[in-house]
């Protein structure tokens, strides 16, 4: 029964989304080279769970992305881009 208890309290605090926050990444991604480019990236990292808001700056070849912390973090990102062909790295 304590053992119980104590597995209710601990599944109970994993879940808490009491530290959750959205957070904002710049992600580098100089392979985008033509128009049709950030298509494929903003599909990739709209698929990543966690993701709420993916803004493409094609000129400065970034891209910003607006995520939940509790759900996914940059290195996610940057994995998820590179899995689409778009290899990238963390501005900030
Ligand atoms: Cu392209």
């Amino acid at each position: 029964m304590k053992k119980l208890v104590l597995f209710v309290a601990l599944t109970a605090a994993l879940h808490a989304p009491a530290w959750a926050a959205t957070k904002n990444v710049i992600l580098s991604v100089p392979g985008m080279t033509c128009a049709a480019c950030p298509v494929t990236v903003k599909k990739a990292l709209a698929r990543v769970e966690g993701v709420e808001k993916v803004v493409v700056r094609f000129r400065e070849r970034e891209i910003v992305v607006t995520f939940d912390d509790a759900k996914t973090d940059a290195e996610a990102l940057t994995k998820a881009t590179a899995n689409a062909g778009y290899p990238s790295t963390v501005k900030r």
